[in-house]
């Protein structure tokens, strides 16, 4: 008996290896190309930090290739989701909010007015709450790497000017394809449509729809001043943009790959943050030159945020109430700190 296992050990042992040597391409091969998509365009912080990625890897080792494409060229966010499932597609960089297609728990991110800032967000992505969401895409088919960053959504429309919930009434706006998001827009009074970030523009331009939310630099670099003339600052939800890897790729790569392109995608999110924060700070002060820019009072956001409470409620046993308390436990403890 000891000898058929040590036999069979032995039989795995040696298939593993070839395994690994096809993945590496044994050096002196050719080296193994992956595929990042992304649905901005490449004025982007998302694009920058992409490019940022591939140098990172392709420093380290002659294996691998980036190729990074933009404006859903390849993909919208969740066609981008599905091929990284069946290993059509090395990565993508999407909101998490088409995720929730896939992982409800991911709805946590969309519920709205709860991370209230940028050094919360951090706080709550990069400590163990991050570090469990990034694993739960894994039953999925996907390696969940790290936390880039979308960032605050804002709203726009070619109707009026919103400073008051009043304002929002009946406008026609797009929403991502998530359903706390919807229900969310519904709750505030506006008629919401879900739609894909790729045929948002036309959209806006035929004025099928009214309106978007989006963070500033998506507002400013895809050229919405262009077909909108209004913009507030709701600041409404915070997205996180997550790296993802395909599953059936990821077990393809040696153990030293799967390092290079871990760390890579850590430390190209960290200047995504960066970048994207005065990329958005830059983009508001722009868009103020293009757009009618209308701040909601303090007394009226409030009644947006308790507009949204039956939509929080309605939402807490599907994300599943653990992760309801430990997030909303993480953004008060980032808050004390
Ligand atoms: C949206 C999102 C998108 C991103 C991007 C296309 O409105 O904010 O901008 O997810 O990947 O759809």
């Amino acid at each position: 008996l000891a000898l058929i296992s040590v036999l069979l050990l032995a039989g795995c042992g040696s298939d593993t290896e070839k395994e690994a040597e096809g993945a590496t391409d044994g050096g002196d091969g050719e080296a193994r190309t992956l595929r990042v998509s992304i649905g901005v365009n490449d004025k982007h912080p998302e694009y920058e930090a992409s490019l940022k990625f591939k140098e990172l890897v392709e420093s380290k080792t002659d294996d691998l290739k980036v190729e990074v494409y933009h404006s859903g060229q390849i993909a919208d966010d969740r066609s981008a989701i599905e091929m990284l499932q069946f290993g059509t597609l090395d990565i993508t960089i999407p909101s998490t909010s088409p995720l929730v297609n896939f992982v409800p728990e991911f709805g946590i991110f969309d519920l709205p007015f709860t991370i209230p800032n940028g050094e919360v967000a951090d706080q709550v992505l990069d400590g163990e709450f991050g570090d469990k969401m990034l694993q739960m895409v894994e039953d999925q088919g996907m390696v969940g790497l790290a936390w880039w960053e979308n960032g605050f959504r804002n709203l726009t429309n070619d109707v009026r000017p919103v400073a008051s919930l009043e304002d929002v009434k009946s406008l026609k706006i797009r929403t991502m394809e998530n359903d706390i998001h919807l229900d969310a827009w519904k709750a505030l009074g506006a008629n919401p449509t879900p739609m894909a970030f790729t045929e948002l523009f036309t959209a806006l331009q035929q004025g099928t729809i009214d309106g978007q939310e989006n963070p500033y630099p998506t507002i400013l670099l895809s050229n919405y001043p262009e077909v909108q003339e209004h913009v507030s600052n709701t600041n409404h939800v915070y997205t996180p943009f997550i790296f993802l890897f395909s599953q059936q790729i990821w077990e393809q790569l040696s153990t030293e790959q799967q390092e290079i392109v871990q760390s890579a995608a850590v430390e190209a999110g960290k200047f995504n943050r960066e970048r994207n924060r005065e990329v958005a700070e830059e983009s508001l002060d722009k868009l103020k030159e293009e757009m009618t820019y209308t701040e909601v009072s303090e007394e009226e956001y409030k009644k947006f945020q308790e507009a949204v409470q039956p939509v929080i409620e309605k939402y807490k046993d599907e994300i599943g109430a653990e992760i309801v308390d430990q997030f909303f436990s993480e953004i008060e403890n980032a808050q004390s700190n």
